[in-house]
């Protein structure tokens, strides 16, 4: 079968002829429709998180189950589910038993510890697969599986309530829905700030409410303070510490800052500008099985639309240059149809 994989030297991506795999207790083999193509997946690639050459890419994929184990209950033939990066939890720890199962000490990722949605067919641990509701397009339904989920679950962080102002640092393939989410589920305000201006109207397109580009405007915090006066809470989708920093000094007093993008850098934290204005950092992971059973219903019942280019898989080497050089709108998702 067709798989994208890292390449031996973990600087790159490679489409290689792969052995089916085979499932085992518990798992299911599902023939995959699409995945995503995440920012995530370029760190894998370069590295970033280690090296894993020979790994199959992919933690947005969607597809049909067309085998189950024979001790499995919880799939049948037929269903179409996820393969997300939460791909298994140890389902007994303390994070495991209290709701945070994406904090699992030894949880499975799929794309990175463990192969991923990016071939023909992928096997999962049936338990951890989550069913895409009936009504939600299945191209959709892959941006939903990580930066849909991932961002819902980091505005929840951010503590979100109607009629606060939320900043979105990073208007990508995360950041959109970010904005989506924050407008239309948790009926928010939304300020997208980015650094290329097509971002940006995609921002606006979608319901932002205000858009900053960083590299126009030269005090992007104070201008936000201005605006908003001040936000209650930010989600910091970029891949850059420049733009963790501005959401630091972005917040009101009390306000949260979630970190989800991840540069490889460090961010600038004032100690006394954290004390003195109760400001929260928290980091934000993926999501629970049940907060992309949720973030799915929401794209289902349309209040949430992902933004998606089906490409054929062989253009995943380009895709990746691509997402490099911040050429992606939304989300490139590769198409196994085609
Ligand atoms: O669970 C998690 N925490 C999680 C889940 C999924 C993805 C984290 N991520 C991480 C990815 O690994 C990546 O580091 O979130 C980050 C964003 O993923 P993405 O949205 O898939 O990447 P993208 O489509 O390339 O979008 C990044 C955006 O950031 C903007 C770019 O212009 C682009 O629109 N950006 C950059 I780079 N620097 C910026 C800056 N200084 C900036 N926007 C504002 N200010
Ligand atoms: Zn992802």
């Amino acid at each position: 079968m067709k798989a994208v994989v890292v390449n031996q030297a973990s600087n790159g991506v490679e489409i290689i002829n792969h052995d089916l795999p085979k499932i085992g207790h518990g798992e299911a083999l599902v023939k995959v429709e699409y995945c995503g193509v995440c920012h995530t997946d370029l760190h894998v690639a370069n590295g970033d998180f280690g090296q894993v050459p020979g790994r199959i890419l992919g933690h947005e994929g969607i597809g049909i189950v067309t085998e189950i184990a024979d001790d499995v209950t919880s799939l049948k033939v037929g269903d179409r589910v996820s393969i997300a990066w939460f791909f298994e939890g140890c389902g007994h720890c303390e994070y495991c038993t209290t709701g945070r199962e994406t904090l699992c000490r030894t949880v499975k990722n799929a794309g990175y510890s463990v192969d991923g949605g990016m071939s023909e067919y992928a096997v999962v641990t049936a338990d951890y697969a989550v069913k895409v509701p009936e009504g939600l397009d299945p191209a959709q339904a892959s941006s939903i599986t990580c930066a849909g989920v991932t961002t819902y679950k980091a505005i929840k962080e951010g503590g979100a309530a109607p009629g606060q102002w939320i900043a979105v640092y990073g208007a990508g393939g995360l950041g959109n829905l970010a904005v989506q989410y924050a407008k239309k589920v948790f009926n928010a305000h939304v300020v997208a700030i980015d650094i290329n201006n097509d971002k940006l109207e995609l921002a606006k397109q979608v319901g932002a409410d205000l858009v900053v580009n960083g590299k126009e405007i030269e005090d992007v915090a104070g201008f936000i303070q201005e605006k908003t006066g001040g936000c209650h809470s930010a989600v910091v989708t970029a891949v850059s510490k420049v733009a963790f920093n501005q959401a630091v000094d972005s917040v009101r007093a009390g306000g949260t800052v979630v970190a989800v993008g991840l540069p490889s850098e460090m961010m600038d934290v004032s100690i006394v500008k954290t004390v003195l204005d109760g400001i929260k950092i928290v980091g934000s992971l993926v999501g629970t099985r049940k907060d992309l059973e949720e973030a799915f219903q929401f794209g289902a019942e349309g209040l949430v639309v992902p933004v998606v280019e089906k490409c054929p898989v062989d253009d995943a080497p380009a895709i990746f240059d691509e997402m490099e050089k911040g050429l992606i709108q939304g989300r490139k998702v590769l198409d196994f149809s085609l």
